[in-house]
C-alpha cells in the first residue's frame, strides 16, 4: 500500500547562523545572529508531531558529524586551526532541509517498478556539497530493502539540488504520475543552482517514462529575488499545483505541457498583483507542505509567517472561503530553520512508498518524539554565536548530542559516518 512518507532532517546541534547561502535573503539576513540549537530542533520535532496528528506517516534523517573532520582533512586543516569561513562551513547544520538530500520517483513512475532516490550533489554551496556521503549512508540503510534503488549522486560538473527543484503530480500517490524537473539556467547576481543535464540524468538513472517527464525552466527574476529553489515558489500534491505566477521562465508553455499529461490537472496560481513575489519570499507561502489528509482533504501546512504577512494572510483567507483545492491551512512554528530560508517543506523529503518496506529506526511515532524531545533538550546547545563556533567545549557539545541521538535511535552504525 503506498503512502507518501515525510522524512523530516533533525535539526542538528550545530545549527547556526553563519551567512553561508548566497542568494538565500534570510540566511543573508540574519548573518552573525545568535542560534538556538535546541528550540530549532524541537521546533522540528513539534511539526512532525502535528503532521502525526493529521493522520500523515513521518519519518526522519539524523544529522551528519560536526564537525565535518573528514573533510576539514581534506583541506589540511582542523577544527582547532582552521580559518573561520572553513570552520563554519565544516559545522554547518544544512541536512536538516531534507528536501535537497535526494530527488525520488517513487516506484509506479519507474521502468523497474521500484522507488529510484538518487543523492543531491548539492555543489554550488560550499557547506552543502560535503552533506551526500552522510546522507547517502542513510538512504541504503532506510531504503534498504529491494523495492527501492538508491543512486550516487550525479557527477558535480552539473549541479543537482534534490526535490527542492523536483515536482510529482499524480492522481492518487500510488499511481503512475508526471514528474517535473526545474531547473535554472541564471539568476542575475545569484546562482542558478539545478542544472538541466543533472535533471536528465535522473530521470534517465529512475528509468522514467520520457512521456510523462516535463523539465520547466525556473523564472531567471525569481531566483534573483530569492528563490534560490523551485520550493519556494511552487509546491505539488496529486493533480494540483500550487505556484506563484512568477515561478516559471515560460508558464504557457509548462502549464499547456503539464496539461498534456495530465488532463485534469489543477493549478492554483497566486497572482503578483495579490502576492507580490517578495511577500511570498518572505512568508515561504510555497514552501509550505501540501497534503492530502486521509479523509482526502487538500492540507496546507504553512509556516506562521504566512498568518503574519498580510498579503499572504488574505490571499489564504479569500482561498478558503471559495472552496478552492486547498481547502484547510495548518501553521506551524519553524522559525529558526526560516530564519536560514528553510521552511516546512524544505523540512522534509517525501517518499511515496510502502511504508512497511521503511528500515523503522526511521519511522517515527508520538512516543518516539517523546524520546527525541528528551534527548534534544538535555544534550542540544541552548544557543550558538559564530565566535564560538571553534570553541573546544562547543564542539564536544556538538559531537556528544549526535551520539546520544544515534544511541536513542539505535543507528549506533552512523556513528562514524
Ligand atoms: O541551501 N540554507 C539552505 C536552505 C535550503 C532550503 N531548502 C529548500 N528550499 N528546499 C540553502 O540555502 C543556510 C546557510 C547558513 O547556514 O548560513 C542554508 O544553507
Amino acid at each position: 500500500m503506498i503512502r507518501e512518507v515525510n522524512f523530516d532532517g533533525i535539526v542538528g546541534p550545530s545549527h547556526n547562523y553563519a551567512g553561508l547561502s548566497l542568494g538565500n535573503l534570510a540566511s543573508t539576513r540574519n548573518a552573525g545572529e545568535v542560534s538556538s540549537p535546541r528550540a530549532a530542533a524541537l521546533q522540528g520535532l513539534d511539526k512532525m508531531r502535528a503532521n502525526l496528528a493529521l493522520g500523515l506517516v513521518q519519518g526522519l534523517f539524523v544529522p551528519p558529524p560536526r564537525p565535518n573532520d573528514a573533510w576539514l582533512a581534506r583541506l589540511g586543516t582542523t577544527i582547532g586551526e582552521a580559518q573561520p569561513m572553513l570552520t563554519a562551513n565544516a559545522m554547518s547544520a544544512s541536512t536538516m532541509w531534507a528536501a535537497n538530500a535526494a530527488t525520488v520517483s517513487p516506484a509506479p513512475d519507474c521502468a523497474d517498478g521500484k522507488c529510484h532516490l538518487t543523492v543531491a550533489n548539492l555543489r554550488t554551496m560550499p557547506h552543502r556539497t560535503h552533506e551526500w556521503p552522510y546522507t547517502l549512508a542513510q538512504l541504503r540503510i532506510a531504503f534498504a530493502d529491494s523495492s527501492f534503488a538508491v543512486h550516487d549522486p550525479v557527477p558535480t560538473a552539473f549541479g543537482d539540488e534534490g526535490a527542492a527543484n523536483h515536482m510529482r503530480f499524480a492522481p492518487a500517490h500510488g499511481q503512475p504520475g508526471v514528474e517535473v524537473f526545474v531547473y535554472g539556467l541564471s539568476g542575475g547576481a545569484f546562482p542558478a543552482r539545478q542544472h538541466l543535464e543533472a535533471s536528465r540524468a535522473i530521470a534517465r538513472l529512475h528509468r522514467l517514462d520520457p512521456a510523462r517527464t516535463l523539465f520547466a525552466e525556473q523564472s531567471p527574476d525569481a531566483i534573483a529575488a530569492g528563490a534560490f529553489h523551485n520550493d519556494v515558489v511552487a509546491v505539488a500534491n496529486e493533480r494540483v499545483l500550487f505556484a506563484h505566477e512568477q515561478a516559471f521562465a515560460d508558464k504557457e508553455r509548462f502549464y499547456g505541457e503539464l496539461a498534456k499529461c495530465l488532463p485534469d490537472i489543477e493549478i492554483v496560481e497566486v497572482p503578483a498583483g495579490e502576492v507580490p513575489i517578495g511577500d511570498a519570499i518572505r512568508s515561504y507561502l510555497f514552501n509550505s507542505q501540501l497534503v492530502t489528509l486521509p479523509d482526502g482533504t487538500m492540507t496546507l501546512v504553512a509556516p506562521t509567517e504566512c498568518r503574519e504577512t498580510p498579503s499572504v494572510a488574505a490571499w489564504i483567507e479569500r482561498h478558503l472561503a471559495s472552496n478552492g483545492a486547498i481547502r484547510r491551512v495548518e501553521f506551524v512554528d519553524v522559525r529558526q530553520s526560516m530564519a536560514n530560508g528553510g521552511g516546512p517543506a524544505c523540512l522534509r523529503l517525501r517518499v511515496a512508498c510502502d511504508p512497511e518496506t521503511v528500515d523503522p529506526r526511521f519511522l517515527v511515532d508520538a512516543a518516539k518524539l517523546d524520546l527525541l524531545a528528551d534527548v534534544i533538550s538535555r544534550a542540544w546547545p541552548e544557543e550558538i554565536a559564530i565566535a564560538d563556533l571553534q570553541s573546544p567545549e562547543l564542539v564536544a557539545a556538538v559531537r556528544a548530542a549526535r551520539a546520544a541521538l544515534l544511541d536513542a535511535l539505535d543507528l549506533g552504525e552512523l556513528l562514524s559516518g
